[in-house]
């Protein structure tokens, strides 16, 4: 009997399972109706009141010792493992985070706003969520243009005669800059604006702008050309050129498209600008009279220019990425190509 309980101890103390279905065997092997243990407990009612006396205790402690060593087990091996999975080794280390870097769109934002700062603009931002007079009606924009549709713009709530809309432009901004800033105004408007597109290569239903505004006294569409070929010099090299094309906005009168001199191939053409030796890179006009005249300012004694961009179309553009999706999805693999790491 002795040796028979110091070797069932000395097996417990070795036994190791891989599965639940392995503890429960050793449960059986052990504690069952025919177990081990439980025939050395049959074995110990037929004797006498003597060695009764000497066995009694230890194999109580047997039986206690097995029942803990399941318990154990049982526990150790796991749930979710199942009935043959892997034993899970709770103390191996996880899987390590990636460390963040500066995300594309958030570089070249930071960079159009360090120039701007230095040209004595303010830096203003409004809600994303907006109403029908910020975004269009103070803009100028006729109560039938098609951006009011809901093709093309996100509504919060429609049927009010001012609905709640997602921002489809930060212009929104420059109009609570113009409600409530003294004049003269320099401001830019970085913000996440939304549009209902659906999504493609070219296209995404969120993107990033930066707008600028300046408005004072005597101010002429040839400040407006001054400012731009700065910023363009700043932002692509001091051997930057531009261009403006003619082109239409409700806000603006006249209006551009402003193209930068491709400085890749430096007008030779190349594929990226097609071939023609400019890129598009953002648009810009005079505030319409209408526009000033909505936010209080009068028109007759006060003039100024806009402009903006979209931040996707600059980056896409400065590291040559060629699918706007990239911007959205946060591939760690595509992050990590602007290993600019973050500066505290
Ligand atoms: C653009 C192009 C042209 C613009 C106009 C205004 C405001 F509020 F002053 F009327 N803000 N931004 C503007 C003008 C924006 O983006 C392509």
């Amino acid at each position: 009997m002795k040796e028979k309980i110091q070797q069932i101890l000395s097996e417990l103390e070795n036994l190791k399972c891989k599965s639940q279905k392995e503890v429960e065997e050793a449960r059986v092997r052990f504690l069952g109706k025919k177990g081990e243990v439980t025939a050395l407990f049959e074995e110990f009612r037929e004797m006498g009141k003597e060695l009764k006396k000497e066995y009694g205790r230890s194999l109580n402690e047997l039986k206690q010792n097995a029942q803990a060593k399941i318990d154990a087990l049982k526990s150790e091996v796991g749930e979710e493992a199942g009935a043959d999975g892997p034993k899970q080794d709770l103390t191996m280390p996880g899987d390590p985070f990636d460390l963040g870097s500066r995300h594309p769109v958030s570089i070249v934002r930071q960079e159009i706003v360090d120039i701007f700062r230095k040209f004595g603009y303010d830096v203003a931002e409004g809600p994303e969520v907006e109403d029908d007079y910020h975004v269009f009606e103070a803009l100028n924009f006729p109560p039938n243009h098609p951006a009011r549709d809901m093709q093309d713009t996100f509504f919060v709530s429609a049927g009010h005669p001012n609905p709640l809309l997602l921002r489809t432009h930060t212009s929104s901004v420059q109009v609570r800059a113009m409600e409530k800033m003294n004049l003269p105004i320099r401001v830019i408007c970085p913000g996440r604006v939304f549009r209902n597109e659906a999504i493609s290569a070219r296209a995404h239903c969120i993107f990033h702008q930066v707008e600028g505004l300046y408005i004072d006294e005597d101010v002429t569409f040839a400040d407006l050309k001054q400012a731009i070929l700065l910023f363009a010099r700043e932002m692509f090299g001091a051997d930057s050129e531009i261009r403006m094309r003619p082109s239409y906005f409700p806000f603006t009168e006249p209006s551009a498209e402003v193209d930068v001199s491709c400085n890749i191939c430096h007008g030779k053409g190349c594929n990226i600008c097609k071939g023609t030796g400019w890129l598009e890179i953002m648009g810009c006009g005079m505030v319409d009279p209408n526009v000033l005249e909505a936010s209080g300012i009068d028109s007759h004694k006060y003039s100024g220019f806009a402009f903006g961009m979209g931040l996707e179309r600059i980056a896409m553009l400065k590291w040559r990425v060629n699918d706007l999706r990239h911007y959205f999805e946060n591939d760690m693999r595509f992050l990590k190509e602007f290993n600019t790491s973050i500066e505290v």
